[in-house]
This record gives C-alpha cells, sequence and structure tokens, in this order.
C-alpha cells in the first residue's frame, strides 16, 4: 500500500532519512507537512540508534517552500515565519548529530534555506537553488538573511534575494553555497557514503563543532579562543575523546557511542 505520509521516514544502519514527499507540488510545505517532519526531526535528535540524518524530497523536487495554496498563506505571514519556519531552522541548528541535505531537484524559497541549514549541502547537478521570495514580495526567511552573507558573502548575497534568479547546483557548490554538486545518477551513493562516514566518526564533536563555528560569527576572536576552550574541555570529558586517544595508540579502528 502506498505510504501517503508527507515525510518518509528511513533507516540504513545508523543513518536516519527523512523524504518531503509531496512530489506533485515540488515538495512545497503545507501546515500538516511542518506537522509531520518536527516530530520526525525530535524523534530522529532523540533516537541514540541514530547518528547521522540526511534530508531529501521525493520526485524531481527538493522543496519549493511555502505552500502558496495552503490556508495559512496571506492570513499573518510573520506569524507563520515566527511560529513554523523559525522553530524548524533553530531545530536544524540544535540537532544533536549531522545533517546532510540531499537535494535531489529544485530548492526554492524556505526550502532553498531550510537545505543551507543543514551540516552539509549535497546537490544533483539537475538541481537549482532559487530565494524565490522576492518575486512574491517577501524578504528570504528560514534562516536565509543569515546564512546567505555568511555562506557567499554580501554581494552574491543581495544579488541571489534580489534577483530570485535560480542558481544552478554547479554554481552553488563553485561560489560555496553549497558542498558539493555530484551526478544525478551518484547522488544516493555519494550521500549515503558520507552519512555512514559521519554516523560512524564522534557526533557528539560534530555537533559541537557546528556550534562553535556559528558561535564564531558573530564574536570576537579573543572569545572565539575562549569558546574553544570551553567547549573543548566539555569534549575532553567524553568517552568520545577516551575511546579515540585509545584506538589510535592501540592501532585499531575507534568505537564510538557519545550522542
Ligand atoms: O506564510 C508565508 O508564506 C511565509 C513563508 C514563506 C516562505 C516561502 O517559502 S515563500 C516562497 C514560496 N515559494 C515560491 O514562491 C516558489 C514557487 N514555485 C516556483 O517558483 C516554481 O514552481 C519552481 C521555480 C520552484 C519550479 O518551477 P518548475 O517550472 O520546475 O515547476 P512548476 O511547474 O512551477 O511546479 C510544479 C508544480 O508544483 C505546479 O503544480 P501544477 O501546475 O503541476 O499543478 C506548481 O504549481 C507546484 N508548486 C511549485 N511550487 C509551489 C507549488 N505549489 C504551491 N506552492 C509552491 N510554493
Amino acid at each position: 500500500m502506498a505510504d501517503d505520509s508527507l515525510v518518509l521516514v528511513s533507516n540504513q544502519s545508523a543513518v536516519r532519512t527523512l523524504t518531503l514527499n509531496r512530489p506533485a507540488s515540488l515538495n512545497s510545505f503545507t501546515s500538516q507537512m511542518h506537522r509531520e517532519l518536527r516530530p520526525a526531526l525530535d524523534a530522529a535528535a532523540d533516537d541514540s540508534s541514530v547518528r547521522c540524518l540526511v534530508i531529501t524530497g521525493a520526485g524531481r523536487g527538493f522543496c519549493a517552500g511555502q505552500d502558496l495554496n495552503d490556508a495559512e498563506v496571506g492570513t499573518n505571514v510573520g506569524q507563520v515565519v515566527e511560529r513554523i519556519y523559525k522553530p524548524l531552522a533553530l531545530r536544524i541548528a540544535s540537532m544533536p548529530i549531522p545533517v546532510i541535505a540531499m537535494v535531489n531537484g529544485v530548492a526554492a524559497g524556505a526550502g532553498a534555506n531550510f537545505a543551507l541549514g543543514c551540516d552539509v549541502v549535497i546537490a544533483a547537478k539537475s538541481a537549482s537553488f532559487i530565494q524565490a521570495f522576492s518575486k512574491i514580495g517577501l524578504i528570504p526567511d528560514c534562516g536565509g538573511t543569515w546564512l546567505l552573507p555568511r555562506l557567499v558573502g554580501r554581494a552574491r548575497a543581495i544579488a541571489l534575494a534580489m534577483t530570485g534568479d535560480k542558481l544552478s547546483a554547479e554554481e552553488a557548490e563553485r561560489i560555496g553555497l553549497i558542498w558539493r554538486c555530484v551526478d544525478d545518477a551518484a547522488l544516493a551513493d555519494q550521500t549515503m557514503a558520507l552519512a555512514t562516514k559521519l554516523a560512524a566518526m564522534p557526533v557528539k564533536a560534530l555537533a559541537a563543532t557546528r556550534r562553535v563555528i556559528d558561535d564564531a560569527m558573530t564574536i570576537d576572536y579573543a572569545a572565539a579562543l575562549s569558546n574553544e576552550a570551553r567547549v573543548q574541555n566539555e569534549m575532553g570529558a567524553q568517552a568520545d575523546f577516551r575511546e579515540g586517544v585509545a584506538a589510535f595508540l592501540e592501532k585499531r579502528a575507534a568505537k564510538f557511542s557519545d550522542r
């Protein structure tokens, strides 16, 4: 029987994949999809057997942002952003495990910024990124105003956001908006290879790495150095650190378990 969930959940060893599942509308976000997505993200965060999360879309798109037919559109856009997109972006940024966006097709509006907020973005060559907001009289949301200038600099951030032009995945990789662009046929395998590799690593330290790098963007050099000392102190007290050092000295593969 077909699964009519709007967020499909699958597991491969320690890697969980969430697939946005409204392919006929390029997986644009509806209220119902958000009602399924948030608990699915929380469940991945809370399940200690999950050590890396992959997010992708069904069909030919990744996510076309807010569904413009959804009943909530036009009521109070600011409230939708405050109530839905802000917590969504913060949920991704606070995941205790690495999160990979596997961008299989067009990512537009909040769908683009949802992807860009993930730790690593891998896109198929046929995929594209569109800051579609300007075309409907809005500004970038779901973290776009914060992410874009940090990823590609102010000049490109403003031009991308103002024009709403489609950026190919190859160009997105070239300007540093995403980590990598790969052949369509290789997308799933290359993403799973990376996810499997990250899942076997000390994921607690990987999540802390994201945190300190994000912190460093808003504090001065001395404060960043102090932050490194503080978080390193936390990491140094974890079993993963002891295991990593022991494995190195014993010339064996490490088995990390902290989360
Ligand atoms: O409350 C709030 O709104 C605040 C939050 C805002 C956050 C946002 O995300 S605002 C930005 C919303 N997104 C957009 O404006 C993007 C709209 N979509 C497009 O511009 C194009 O669809 C794409 C450039 C993404 C892809 O173009 P293309 O030619 O490959 O596909 P298409 O034919 O336009 O779309 C295929 C179908 O998906 C089509 O349906 P149909 O005609 O086959 O029945 C199209 O209407 C539907 N679709 C695509 N995007 C959306 C959508 N339906 C509803 N909402 C969408 N965002």
